[in-house]
């Protein structure tokens, strides 16, 4: 039985530790927090995803999955650390360069070393085998690196790393080869095999489509706005053609993914990216959109309650959400008071009905689910103006009219 081990266990080192150590792989889970292994040791988890913790308390209790601040001898090395975005936006691969530090301490030779971070273009070849190559070993001839990058949807992790297809790129066929071998383990979805630079730019451009593409439909609820029609309705007829899918708009976007990656295949390139850089622009520009047209909507200003600042519904992350971005913009215009609510986020997890008396507007700026239970009647009592700004097209516009409120979407002019 081959050994393994995670190093990072965050978002996806600790699911992905947890989905092998159910399948029969012991997994000793490495992390620089001994906060974070403590937690784990104890069956417990520093994060909300649907279906992890049970697996986690599974895997510990059976001895499957532990976790340590020390690297140990291993056969396979998956690294699964955050790289954040520089000032400059720019990958930050320093976790990644110290994570390979503290593998080629212990590599030998057969071993094989994974990357499911997501990375700039050519970090496999250029930046990753070379620090590993400091233990003394060849890359290619004394041991196996691939590059797997992670696919799966936050709040759907569980199902998803089960069931998506992957792609595994190669600094050589025998490295995707034994890597693909180690994911068939658990991975029920089609596994194809490349070489490392190709999977990495792969990763890259899924968010990257859907960042272009949400950037054109935010780009249309602008001139939708300014033609005094309602984008939702554009891109609902336009979209029952067949070879059509138009995003929503929204407040714009947020998320360590798409709000970041699109940057990592800028910061390579020369002249070839005003697209992708427009197209970020775009999504930027949504939280200064959504300010002004508060103040379009209370010239006078007054007391403005923003529900929900998780980066997408139904989940606690508030990475990059465009959230903070609007409380600031409106914070900053004259005569505004802005408060923040978020069921999700628990910073943020206060009474809506208690944020939203005397409050002049309630803006809408996630679609969580529990949004749904609002007692809008009660609301409407409560509030000093009963006026709704949905940056999401997630209410019942005729319910709320009907109750009296001035519902206003953003997107229709
Ligand atoms: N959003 C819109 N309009 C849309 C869709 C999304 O404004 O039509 C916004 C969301 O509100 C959110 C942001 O975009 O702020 C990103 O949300 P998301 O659901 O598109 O994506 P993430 O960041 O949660 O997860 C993505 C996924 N990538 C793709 O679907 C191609 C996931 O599979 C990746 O694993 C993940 O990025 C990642 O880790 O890279």
């Amino acid at each position: 039985m081959k050994k393994l081990s995670v190093i990072g266990m965050g978002y996806i080192g600790l699911p992905t530790s947890a989905m092998f150590a159910a399948n029969g792989i012991g997994v000793a889970g490495c992390d620089i927090n001994a906060d974070i292994c403590a937690m784990i040791n104890n069956g417990e988890i520093h994060y909300i995803e649907p279906g992890l913790k049970s697996l986690v308390q599974e895997v510990v209790l059976n001895g499957r999955l532990k976790a340590s601040t020390e690297l140990f001898e291993s056969d396979v090395f998956i690294i699964a650390v955050h790289t954040p975005m520089t000032e400059d936006k720019k990958a930050d691969l320093s976790y990644v360069v110290q994570a390979a530090g503290s593998i080629a301490a212990v590599l030998k030779k057969g071993d094989l070393v994974i990357l499911e971070s997501t990375v700039s273009p050519r970090t496999t070849l250029d930046v990753l085998v070379p620090a590993l190559e400091k233990s003394g070993l060849r890359a290619g001839t004394d041991f196996m690196v691939a590059h797997c990058p992670e696919r799966v949807l936050p709040g759907q992790i569980m199902q998803e790393l089960i069931y998506n297809n992957r792609i595994i790129g190669g600094i050589d066929k025998a490295s995707a080869v034994a890597a693909m071998e180690l994911y068939k383990t658990f991975v029920k979805g089609e596994i194809y095999i490349t070489d490392a630079t190709t999977a990495e730019l792969t990763k890259l451009v899924e968010n990257t489509f859907r960042d272009v593409n949400i950037a054109f439909s935010n780009e249309l609820a602008k001139i939708c706005e300014n033609l005094n029609i309602n984008v939702w309705d554009v891109i609902e007829f336009a979209n029952k053609h067949p070879r059509v899918n138009i995003h929503r708009p929204g407040p714009g976007v947020g998320g360590h993914c798409l709000a970041i990656d699109p940057w990592f295949i800028i910061e390579g390139e020369g002249n070839t990216h005003s697209l992708i850089e427009q197209a970020r622009r775009i999504n930027s520009s949504m939280p200064l959109f959504v300010a002004n047209k508060v103040k379009k909507l209370l010239p006078k200003g007054g007391r403005v309650v923003l529900l929900g600042c998780a980066y997408k519904a139904d989940v606690e992350d508030t990475r990059e959400s465009p959230a903070f971005e609007i409380h600031r913009l409106i914070s900053n215009l004259h005569n505004f008071n802005v408060e923040i609510v978020d069921p999700h986020v628990r910073e943020y997890d206060t009474d809506i009905y208690a944020a939203l008396t005397n409050a002049n507007m309630a803006i809408f700026v996630v679609n969580h689910t529990i949004f749904k239970e609002i007692n809008f009647q009660r609301l409407f009592e409560l509030m000093k103006t009963p006026v709704i700004l949905d940056t999401r097209n997630c209410l019942n516009s005729k319910e709320l009219t009907e109750i009296g409120f001035k519902y206003h979407l953003l997107g229709n002019g």
